[in-house]
């Protein structure tokens, strides 16, 4: 499909999801964001795809945030609660994709986008990448997650730090705290991101979906019931042939040829 605000490109079996108004530093408007559900779910359905890379275009921005005109324009309490439930549900699709979705933080990464990029699994920042939540400024609070998913990264004091401050961070203070997993050169940040991506979509797919969704479900729970959780879906996995396959091809000296079954 073709969309307007983002673009969709393919290298191999990674899908590149790149949001594409620079003019606005890729802000996340109304009609961007039914883009991105779209994209989200058509790659969901796409099994050709088996990880996915985040990023903006141009060299300034990730995404710098929901677009600010909108939310001077909303109405009501009811409309605003309903605009960030809206958003909320679209990250939590990207936090559960199947699939992993890593975010390749190329410049800034404000309010709503930080909000994005914490709903990815794994976040590579460039060197000279921001980030924050600067919500506080406008006089609103963020409603994309950030108040919940922030402080499950990087520690309650410091999400209560970057929330009621509204300071922007540079990518190393993100990467001392724990708010993104790596950084590295500007212009080395999309090849890094696609050799992370290319390794992971090399492993057997219901391996890398059910330990994913085995992480989620369990870090939101406590340990016993985690570890339970993990021991059923170690059990489904035991019933996969890619299962026999893994470790037929490590007892034979051969690579796996997993087929995600
Ligand atoms: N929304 C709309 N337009 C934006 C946004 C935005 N978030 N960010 C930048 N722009 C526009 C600017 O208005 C400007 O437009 P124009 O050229 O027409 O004047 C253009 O992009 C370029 O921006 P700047 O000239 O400001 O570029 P600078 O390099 O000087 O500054 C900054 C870059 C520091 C990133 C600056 O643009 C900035 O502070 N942007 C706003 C960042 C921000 O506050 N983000 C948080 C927004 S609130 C939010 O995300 C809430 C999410 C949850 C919502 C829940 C639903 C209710």
């Amino acid at each position: 499909m073709e969309y307007e605000n983002i673009l969709v490109t393919r290298e191999g079996n990674i899908a590149i999801v790149t949001f594409n108004h620079p003019k606005v530093l890729n802000a996340l408007d109304h009609a961007t964001m039914t883009e991105l559900s779209a994209v989200i779910a058509e790659l969901d359905q796409d099994n050709s795809v088996r990880c996915i890379i985040l990023t903006g275009a141009g060299e300034k921005a990730f995404v710098a945030g929901a677009d600010i005109n909108e939310l001077r324009a909303i109405a009501s309490a009811a409309e605003g609660a309903d605009f960030a439930t809206r958003g909320q549900n679209i990250f939590f699709k990207i936090e559960n994709l199947s699939k992993p979705v890593i975010a390749a933080i190329n410049g800034y990464a404000l309010g709503g986008g930080c909000e994005l990029a914490m709903a990815c699994d794994i976040r590579i920042a460039a060197d000279h990448a921001k980030l924050g939540q600067p919500e506080i400024n406008l006089g609103i609070i963020p409603g994309y997650g950030g108040t919940q998913r922030l402080p499950r990264l990087v520690g309650k004091g410091r999400a209560k730090w970057l929330i009621l401050t509204g300071d922007m961070i540079s990518a190393q203070e993100a990467l001392r705290i724990g708010l993104v997993d790596f950084v590295v050169p500007t212009a080395e940040l999309m090849n890094a991101a696609t050799e992370l991506a290319c390794k992971i979509a090399s492993k057997a797919p219901l391996a890398v979906a059910w330990a994913k969704r085995s992480i989620n479900v369990g870090s939101e729970t406590d340990l016993v019931t985690a570890c339970a959780y993990e021991a059923c879906q170690f059990g489904l996995i035991c019933g996969t042939e890619d299962r026999i396959e893994g470790t037929t091809a490590f007892l034979e000296k051969r690579p796996a040829q997993f087929k995600g079954k």
